[in-house]
């Protein structure tokens, strides 16, 4: 049946698909980099206590919450305020972004504006139709190390997570100590040029249908039930589809035990030379390492001037680190 309106149709349309959002400080400079590695067709979004970091950020929607109670300074890691705050803008915020299919939520945890926003957003969304996809940057262990008071804050923030179930991103810095020599900007721009990868592989496999095809539904379906889940990086030549499965498994973002994993959505990208043949031997390598994983789903997309080089980025779910408190190293 046709609709006989014009706000019939437009309630109809379908709502705009991508949003990325930064929370506090970690998460705001995460999506700086996101847009300016380019994410076209995604809306960036970034929300903070603090109008100095705010204002600093090329983003195109800046949201500086708790304006009377914190005047712009930033929480001091008070995340009562900040929660009195987010309280107080939840009308606004939900209208900005519950207009959208899938919306990233990222913070770095141990703060106090990221820490407390990510749980509270990822409920307050579930009022709407968005799909909240939390990412949480674990801080350096020796962050935790030499300061109970953050350790106990990110404790806190995971155990809220956790409480809340349904899906959680999780990437730990520590990982990023494989990247010793470089410095820090520039290992939280490796961090963030992966996150990229990931988003920007999301958003091709739903916006430009190609030859293997995952839909925005399977996508959010998927990823509503993915857990504890963490990304996937690799990119190796084509003869070598074990080796490039071997090497995403080997240097991920956070531990967990490998053959564990429960589910992997798979976004290949490859060139004119990437052959059926080549993604069959990269799924079953997948498949098997994974320890047969309840669901996979896979995604590709061609693009023309790869030739010989193969890209994989993967979410993979239902990740049983010993507990969350070992994927943090221990105490
Ligand atoms: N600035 C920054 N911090 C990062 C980044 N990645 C992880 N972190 C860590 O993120 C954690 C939280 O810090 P912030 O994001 O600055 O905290 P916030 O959410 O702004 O909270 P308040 O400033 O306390 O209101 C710290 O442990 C940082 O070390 C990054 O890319 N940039
Ligand atoms: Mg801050």
């Amino acid at each position: 049946m046709e609709p006989d309106s014009l706000e019939e149709w437009a309630r109809l349309a379908p709502k705009e698909s991508f949003a990325v959002v930064g929370l506090g400080g970690a998460g705001g400079d995460a999506v700086r980099d996101l847009v300016q590695l380019g994410i076209p067709g995604v809306h960036a979004f970034a929300v903070n206590t603090d109008f100095r970091h705010l204002g600093s950020l090329p983003v195109e929607e800046r949201i500086l919450l708790g304006q009377r109670q914190l005047r712009g300074r930033g929480s001091g890691g008070n995340r009562a305020a900040v929660l009195a705050a987010a309280e107080e803008g939840k009308e606004e915020l939900l209208r900005r972004l519950g207009r959208f299919e899938v919306v990233f939520l990222l913070a770095g945890l141990g703060g106090g504006t990221g820490s407390a926003l990510l749980p509270y957003l990822s409920e307050a969304l579930r009022e709407t139709d968005a799909l909240p996809v939390p990412v949480v940057f674990l801080p350096f262990q020796v962050e935790m190390d030499t300061n109970p008071d953050r350790r106990a804050n990110v404790e806190e923030t995971l155990g809220e997570l956790e409480r809340m179930g349904g899906l959680l991103l999780a990437i730990a810095n520590e990982k990023l100590t494989r990247f010793g020599s470089l410095p820090l900007h520039r290992a939280f721009l490796l961090r963030n040029t992966y996150l990229h990868r990931l988003v920007a592989s999301l958003v091709d496999m739903v916006e430009h249908p190609s030859q293997l095809n995952v839909d925005l539904a399977s996508l959010r379906t998927h990823l509503a039930d993915a857990g504890l889940s963490t990304l996937l990086y690799g990119e190796c030549h084509i003869s070598e589809p074990e080796r490039l499965v071997q090497q995403a498994l080997t240097e991920t973002m956070l531990d967990f035990h490998v053959p564990d994993a429960a589910s992997a959505l798979v976004h290949l990208d490859g060139g004119s030379n990437l052959t059926l043949q080549t993604i069959q031997r990269i799924l079953s390598a997948m498949h098997q390492q994974l320890g047969q994983p309840r669901r996979m789903i896979l995604g590709t997309r061609y693009h023309a001037e790869r030739h010989d080089v193969v890209r994989l980025t993967a979410i993979v779910g239902g990740l049983k680190p010993r507990t969350m408190r070992d994927a943090l190293g221990s105490a």
